[in-house]
């Protein structure tokens, strides 16, 4: 049956041409509140771009610090290009440029024109007195931009959180958060309400909620949001058979960060047949969780329309090609005790992560590499053992064939060690790396040619 899977898996593979992605899944800076929309074929993520705090921010110095947006796109969601700086807080101008406050954002797109909204302190007080967090709009020809903002956020709206849905009837509305869920619609020109606000009704009461995200699906509308149930957020949904509701809470989505990022913020997108749920951990930042990082993993409904809950994972969504450096630190399964993983560098998380094998019969499962059609016959690893050591790359299984035998030699530096393939395969195989022996090893990546 497994093998059934795994040769399906690589027809699919094969026809669509897709490989995916490790968490978190923007490796060069902090980001946050992904909001993933799918344009002309591809995939865009719109999030939060957190920051260490720089010393002239004023106020809170342990805080959410954002000063700007960038946009990311991938047609395999494994590649993600990073398309730079989009909107900043010191080019809008209603936006206070010392606040470093640009939040949660969404895009949608309407007519061939892409609208960019996001939370910002105002620079002055409204005309009720109110400075707080407005809603502004920034609209582009192009996902990536440029954008332009509007001069002014989005009158009557005071909160964070935008997130803009447009029903199949071309009515749009804006959510927003502000202690509770809100709703109003939108004019055609997606930049205006077109009704009051409203609360939404039906949500949990107790505990802060914010991050609306809503969706349809069969005619199910899930309004989605951050709740903190118990301590810190999970992922919880409601649906409705209206944009605005009522709505009824129907589950979790995702419990509460098993690294305990206090926030949690969530998008959904359907993309070649599969929907996948988008969200932050604090991976690069385990001791500050205000500087998050985006993770996607794949998502799946029961029969009814309900939300069959996410577990997060490392290795993300899809295949991994055999010829790139495979970072089994996102691993997809391991040995009960003997591993571990550990920042390569503390001081620059975004060198990555190493595994370690400690004990005789450790071992990482890597699932879905994909071997291609030539058979690769030579594999490298790198590593090193301060006692030197034999690590073995079986496949599919942890006691399944040994493909390899890598000698590691003592030492305490990285060295990249070649060791001949003794079974070359081709189609889609999940690797495993086995410490032989009972001298740790530490492995940065495998990768075969
Ligand atoms: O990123 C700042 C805030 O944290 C967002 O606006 C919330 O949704 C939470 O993720």
């Amino acid at each position: 049956m497994k093998k059934y899977k795994l040769l399906l898996l690589s027809l699919l593979v094969f026809m669509s041409g897709i490989t995916f992605s490790q968490n978190p899944i923007v490796r060069n800076q902090f980001s946050a509140d992904p909001t993933a929309r799918v344009f002309n074929g591809k995939v865009y993520v719109f999030p939060s771009h957190d920051i260490p705090t720089p010393p002239e921010k004023p106020g809170r110095k342990d805080w959410f610090c954002m000063a700007d947006y960038h946009v990311f796109s991938s047609d395999n969601l494994t590649d993600w290009t990073d398309h730079g700086v989009i909107v900043s807080q010191n080019k809008v101008a209603w936006v206070d440029s010392t606040s470093y406050s640009m939040w949660a954002p969404d895009c949608i797109e309407r007519n061939g024109k892409y609208y960019f909204y996001f939370p910002a302190n105002k620079k002055v007080a409204d005309a009720n007195g109110r400075k707080g967090f407005g809603i502004g709009v920034a609209i582009a020809d192009k996902p990536e931009g440029p954008y332009v903002p509007h001069p002014e956020p989005i009158k009557g709206v005071n909160g964070i959180d935008p997130n803009v849905f447009i029903d199949k009837d071309g009515q749009a509305y804006l959510y927003w958060a502000q202690g509770n869920i809100f709703v109003a619609k939108l004019k055609e020109n997606l930049t205006e309400l077109d009704s009051e606000p409203m609360i939404i009704a039906n949500l949990p009461q107790k505990g802060l909620k914010e991050g609306p995200f809503l969706f349809e699906r069969n005619g199910i509308y899930y309004l989605t949001i951050p709740h903190v149930e118990n301590k810190i957020e999970r992922l919880e949904y409601a649906i409705g058979d209206n944009p605005m509701g009522p709505f009824k809470m129907a589950g979790v989505v995702m419990d509460e960060s098993p690294m305990n990022c206090w926030t949690n913020h969530q998008s959904f997108v359907e993309y070649k047949g599969q929907w996948y749920l988008f969200y932050h951990q604090d991976a690069y930042s385990p001791k500050f969780d205000k500087n998050r990082s985006i993770c996607i993993d794949s998502l799946t409904f029961n029969a009814d329309g309900s939300i069959r809950k996410v577990t997060p994972t490392l290795r993300g969504v899809g295949v991994t090609k055999a010829t790139n450096s495979i970072e089994i630190d996102r691993y997809s399964n391991k040995s009960e005790s003997g591993t571990s993983v550990a920042f390569l560098d503390s001081i620059q998380p975004f060198n990555g992560w190493k595994t370690k094998l400690g004990s005789k019969n450790a071992w990482v499962q890597y699932n879905t590499v994909d071997f291609g059609q030539e058979k690769l016959k030579k594999i490298q690893v790198k590593a090193l053992s301060e006692n030197g050591s034999t690590l073995q790359v079986r496949l599919d299984k942890a006691d399944g064939p040994v493909i390899a035998e890598v000698k590691v030699p003592k030492g305490t530096s990285w060295d990249t060690i070649k060791a001949k393939v003794s079974k070359p395969q081709s189609g889609i195989h999940h690797l495993i790396v086995v410490l032989k022996d009972e001298n740790p090893a530490e492995i940065d990546w495998v990768k075969f040619e």
